[in-house]
């Protein structure tokens, strides 16, 4: 029996630092518009989709980057996006730096700030959250680097696994998880997803254009090919729709990629973003699809052989394998 919907991708262009919330916040809108006149369901935005991508930025004491945070979603600033949310009857995915006054591992109440993204109901409720658990980057300023990337500095790990939740989308019930952009070059984040039979990965990314720590061997071509491959590598092992969207060129002087991409199960490409800026692309996807994969080659239950993945749970870094000797097989 088919199930259908209709998927979107709302890249966003650069956002400069100076930028208001205001004027993010009424593109955003207008995207969503876009997106309802193209009959879209669920509509899907970039990492951090509010500021710029403000960890190429340090400062000293974190409470004086408040500003880049939200408290509270949605706030008096945002509200336009949830009214607008609930006006086109659209589900969304939405990135942004979260600040939550909670207890940590210690049950110490205190402030703590996370890399988060949300699902939006039509209604405006959430229906799911995740936290970050890939951070890329460095906690204290790098003296090497042309651009800092302080994600280890601005966020902790993500406490919150890889969710996944049953919820309808324009009247179809979907099963919904999400990443956010390293997690999408780990496919350990992706298994997680897919032992819960998830339909429709959403995730966002800022990727900057250019490795800055490249050593010679990427060519900055090579950027967009790893996030496809990931991204498309992660659709087909686990028998899943994904939805990758950028936060996109020149931003503060630097450079993000765009790209913004949604895959079928197959692992093929639908659509494809071909600007830095506000862009928006749309497939219709078929969640039929979705069975193949995992009733056939990808039928965890039947293949998946854990007394051979010890290491992959309990082991951090790759150790050095013994050094074969003559007359010896390991
Ligand atoms: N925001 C990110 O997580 N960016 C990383 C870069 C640093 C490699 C990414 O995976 O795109």
């Amino acid at each position: 029996m088919n199930r259908l919907i209709t998927v979107a991708a709302a890249q966003l262009g650069p956002i400069q630092r100076a930028e208001g919330r205001d004027v993010v916040v009424a593109r955003m809108v207008r995207l969503l518009e876009r997106a309802h006149q193209r009959g879209a369901n669920v509509v899907v935005f970039p990492e951090l989709a509010f500021t710029t991508f403000f960890p190429r930025w340090y400062v000293e004491n974190l409470d004086e980057a408040d500003g880049w945070y939200e408290e509270t979603l949605p706030s008096p600033a945002t509200q336009p996006l949830f009214d607008a949310i609930r006006r086109y009857g659209l589900t969304c995915y939405l990135g942004y730096a979260e600040i939550a006054h909670e207890p940590d591992e210690n049950g110490v109440l205190r402030k703590r700030r996370f890399n988060t993204s949300v699902v939006i109901a039509p209604s405006g409720e959430i229906v799911l959250k995740y936290r970050k658990v890939h951070l890329p980057g460095h906690k204290e300023f790098s003296t090497i680097r042309k651009v800092q990337h302080l994600e280890k500095r601005y966020f902790e790990v993500g406490n919150l696994g890889f969710p996944v939740t049953r919820a309808p989308v324009g009247g179809v019930d979907v099963n919904l998880g999400m990443l956010i952009c390293n997690d999408r070059r780990w496919p350990e984040s992706w298994r997680e997803l897919g032992l819960q039979q998830v339909e429709l990965v959403m995730l966002g990314y800022n990727t900057p254009a250019v490795n800055q720590e490249n050593r010679g061997f990427e060519a900055p071509y090579q950027r967009q090919f790893h996030s496809q491959l990931s991204i498309q590598a992660g659709c087909y092992q686990n028998a899943t729709f994904g939805v990758g969207v950028a936060k996109a060129g020149n931003e503060d002087g630097f450079e993000l990629m765009g790209h913004s991409v949604i895959v079928n199960p197959q692992g093929e490409v639908m659509a494809l973003a071909s600007t830095w800026d506000d862009e928006l692309i749309v497939a219709d996807c078929n969640l039929a699809m979705c069975e193949l994969g995992r009733s056939t080659i990808f039928n965890f239950a039947q293949h998946r052989r854990l007394e051979a993945y010890q290491r992959i749970a309990t082991q951090t870094g790759s150790s050095a394998p013994a050094v074969w000797q003559p007359g010896q097989c390991a």
